[in-house]
C-alpha cells in the first residue's frame, strides 16, 4: 500500500518520528513538505484548521497527531508491531510523557544559544522574527511548551542518564525489538544531538549513542514527493472509509451529527470544526466540508483533545 501521504517537514520532530517508523516498518509513502511556519493553505484544506506537524493522509481520511498516526501504521502495517499488549499500558503512559514533557525539555536544550550559533534558520535575522512570531501565535493561551533552559537541562540529563543505564542492558526500550516508546524517544534525542554544537555532548553515553544508530538505520522508508495541491486533489477525488459501526457517543453529551469543534488541550488551539461522526474511547472523528479538498473525515486520537459544541 502506498497511498498514506504524510504532511510534514524536515526539521520537524513530531515528522522524524513518522518517518522513522515508516523506515521500521520498510513501507513506501507520499510526502508532502509543509512550511514550517504558517499559512499553509494545503494542510488546511484537509485539517479544517488543526495546524501541528505532521499530519497524515489516506484518501479523504486526515490523521492529526502522531498517536493516531502511529496506531493507524502499526494497524495497516502488523509485522514487527509496536504496541506489544503485555506492555501497552506502560508503554502507552511513558510514550504520551514522552512526547509531551521530554519533548518540551528538548525543544529548550536544542534552541539553546550555543546551539542557534550555527542554525540556517536563525542566521537570516528576517526568517528568525518570523518564525518566533509564528511561534508565538502557536503556542498563545498555553503554557506547555515554553520551559527555560535553566529547568529543562537537569531534567533532560537525568533523562538520558536513565536511557543510558536501561539502553546498556537492552537493544531497545521495551527489550530485544522496539515499541512505541523507542520512536517516541529517538525523535527527541534526534532533534537535539542533529545540531553539530550539541553533538558532543552525547560522547559519553556510549549505550545511547549505540541505540540512536540502531533506531537511525531503520532510515525512512520509502517516500515519493508530491505537492500539497496534489493531496488535496487525492483527498477531493475520494470518499472517506466508513466509520467502525462500534464507535458511539457514549462519553459525550453530543447527538451524532451535532456541530463541535476538536481542539488540542496542550498547546496550537487551532480547532477543528464540523459534524462529529465518532467520538469512542480512542477517536474523534470529525466530517467536515471543504471546497476545495470536498467531503473529509478529520481524525483525532482522544488522549489530547477535548470536544466542545459549537453554536
Ligand atoms: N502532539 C503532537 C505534537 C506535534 C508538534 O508539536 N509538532 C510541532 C513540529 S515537530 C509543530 O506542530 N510545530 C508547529 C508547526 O509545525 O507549525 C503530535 O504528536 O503530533
Amino acid at each position: 500500500m502506498t497511498d498514506l501521504i504524510l504532511h510534514q517537514y524536515p526539521g520537524s520532530p513530531f515528522s522524524e518520528k513518522i518517518r522513522n517508523l515508516f523506515g521500521y516498518k520498510q513501507q513506501a509513502y507520499q510526502s508532502v513538505e509543509i512550511p514550517v511556519i504558517m499559512p499553509k493553505p494545503d494542510l488546511m484544506a484537509l485539517t479544517g484548521g488543526y495546524r501541528k506537524t505532521p499530519v497524515l493522509q489516506h484518501g479523504a481520511d486526515i490523521y492529526c497527531d502522531t498517536g493516531i498516526i502511529c496506531q493507524l501504521i502499526d494497524r495497516l502495517y502488523p509485522q514487527n508491531p509496536i504496541y506489544p499488549q503485555d506492555q501497552i499500558t506502560q508503554l502507552t503512559a511513558a510514550a504520551h510523557w514522552t512526547d509531551t514533557f521530554l519533548f518540551k525539555a528538548s525543544v529548550a536544550v536544542a534552541f539553546q544559544p550555543k546551539a542557534l550559533e550555527g542554525n540556517d534558520l536563525f542566521s537570516d535575522p528576517a526568517a528568525a522574527e518570523a518564525f518566533m512570531k509564528d511561534r508565538a501565535d502557536f503556542s498563545k493561551g498555553s503554557t506547555e511548551l515554553g520551559m527555560d533552559l535553566n529547568v529543562a537541562l537537569p531534567h533532560w540529563l537525568q533523562h538520558m542518564t536513565r536511557l543510558e543505564q536501561q539502553l546498556s542492558l537492552a537493544d531497545f526500550l521495551g527489550g530485544s525489538s522496539p515499541t512505541i516508546l523507542d520512536f517516541s524517544t529517538y525523535h527527541c534525542c534526534w532533534f537535539v544531538y542533529k545540531n553539530d554544537a550539541l553533538k558532543g555532548d552525547l560522547a559519553k553515553l556510549l549505550a545511547l549513542g549505540h541505540w540512536m544508530e540502531r533506531m537511525a538505520a531503520f532510515g525512512h522508508g520509502q517516500p515519493t514527493s508530491i505537492t500539497g495541491d496534489a493531496a488535496v486533489t487525492i483527498a477531493k477525488n475520494s470518499s472517506p472509509e466508513a466509520i467502525a459501526a462500534n464507535g458511539g457517543l457514549a462519553s459525550e453529551p453530543f447527538d451524532p451529527g451535532a456541530q463541535v469543534e476538536v481542539v488540542a488541550i496542550d498547546y496550537g488551539f487551532q480547532p477543528t470544526r464540523g459534524e462529529l461522526v465518532l467520538a469512542s474511547g480512542d477517536e474523534l472523528v470529525v466530517k467536515r466540508i471543504d471546497e476545495r479538498a470536498g467531503e473529509v473525515n478529520v481524525h483525532f486520537p482522544r488522549l489530547g483533545f477535548r470536544v466542545n459544541p459549537v453554536q
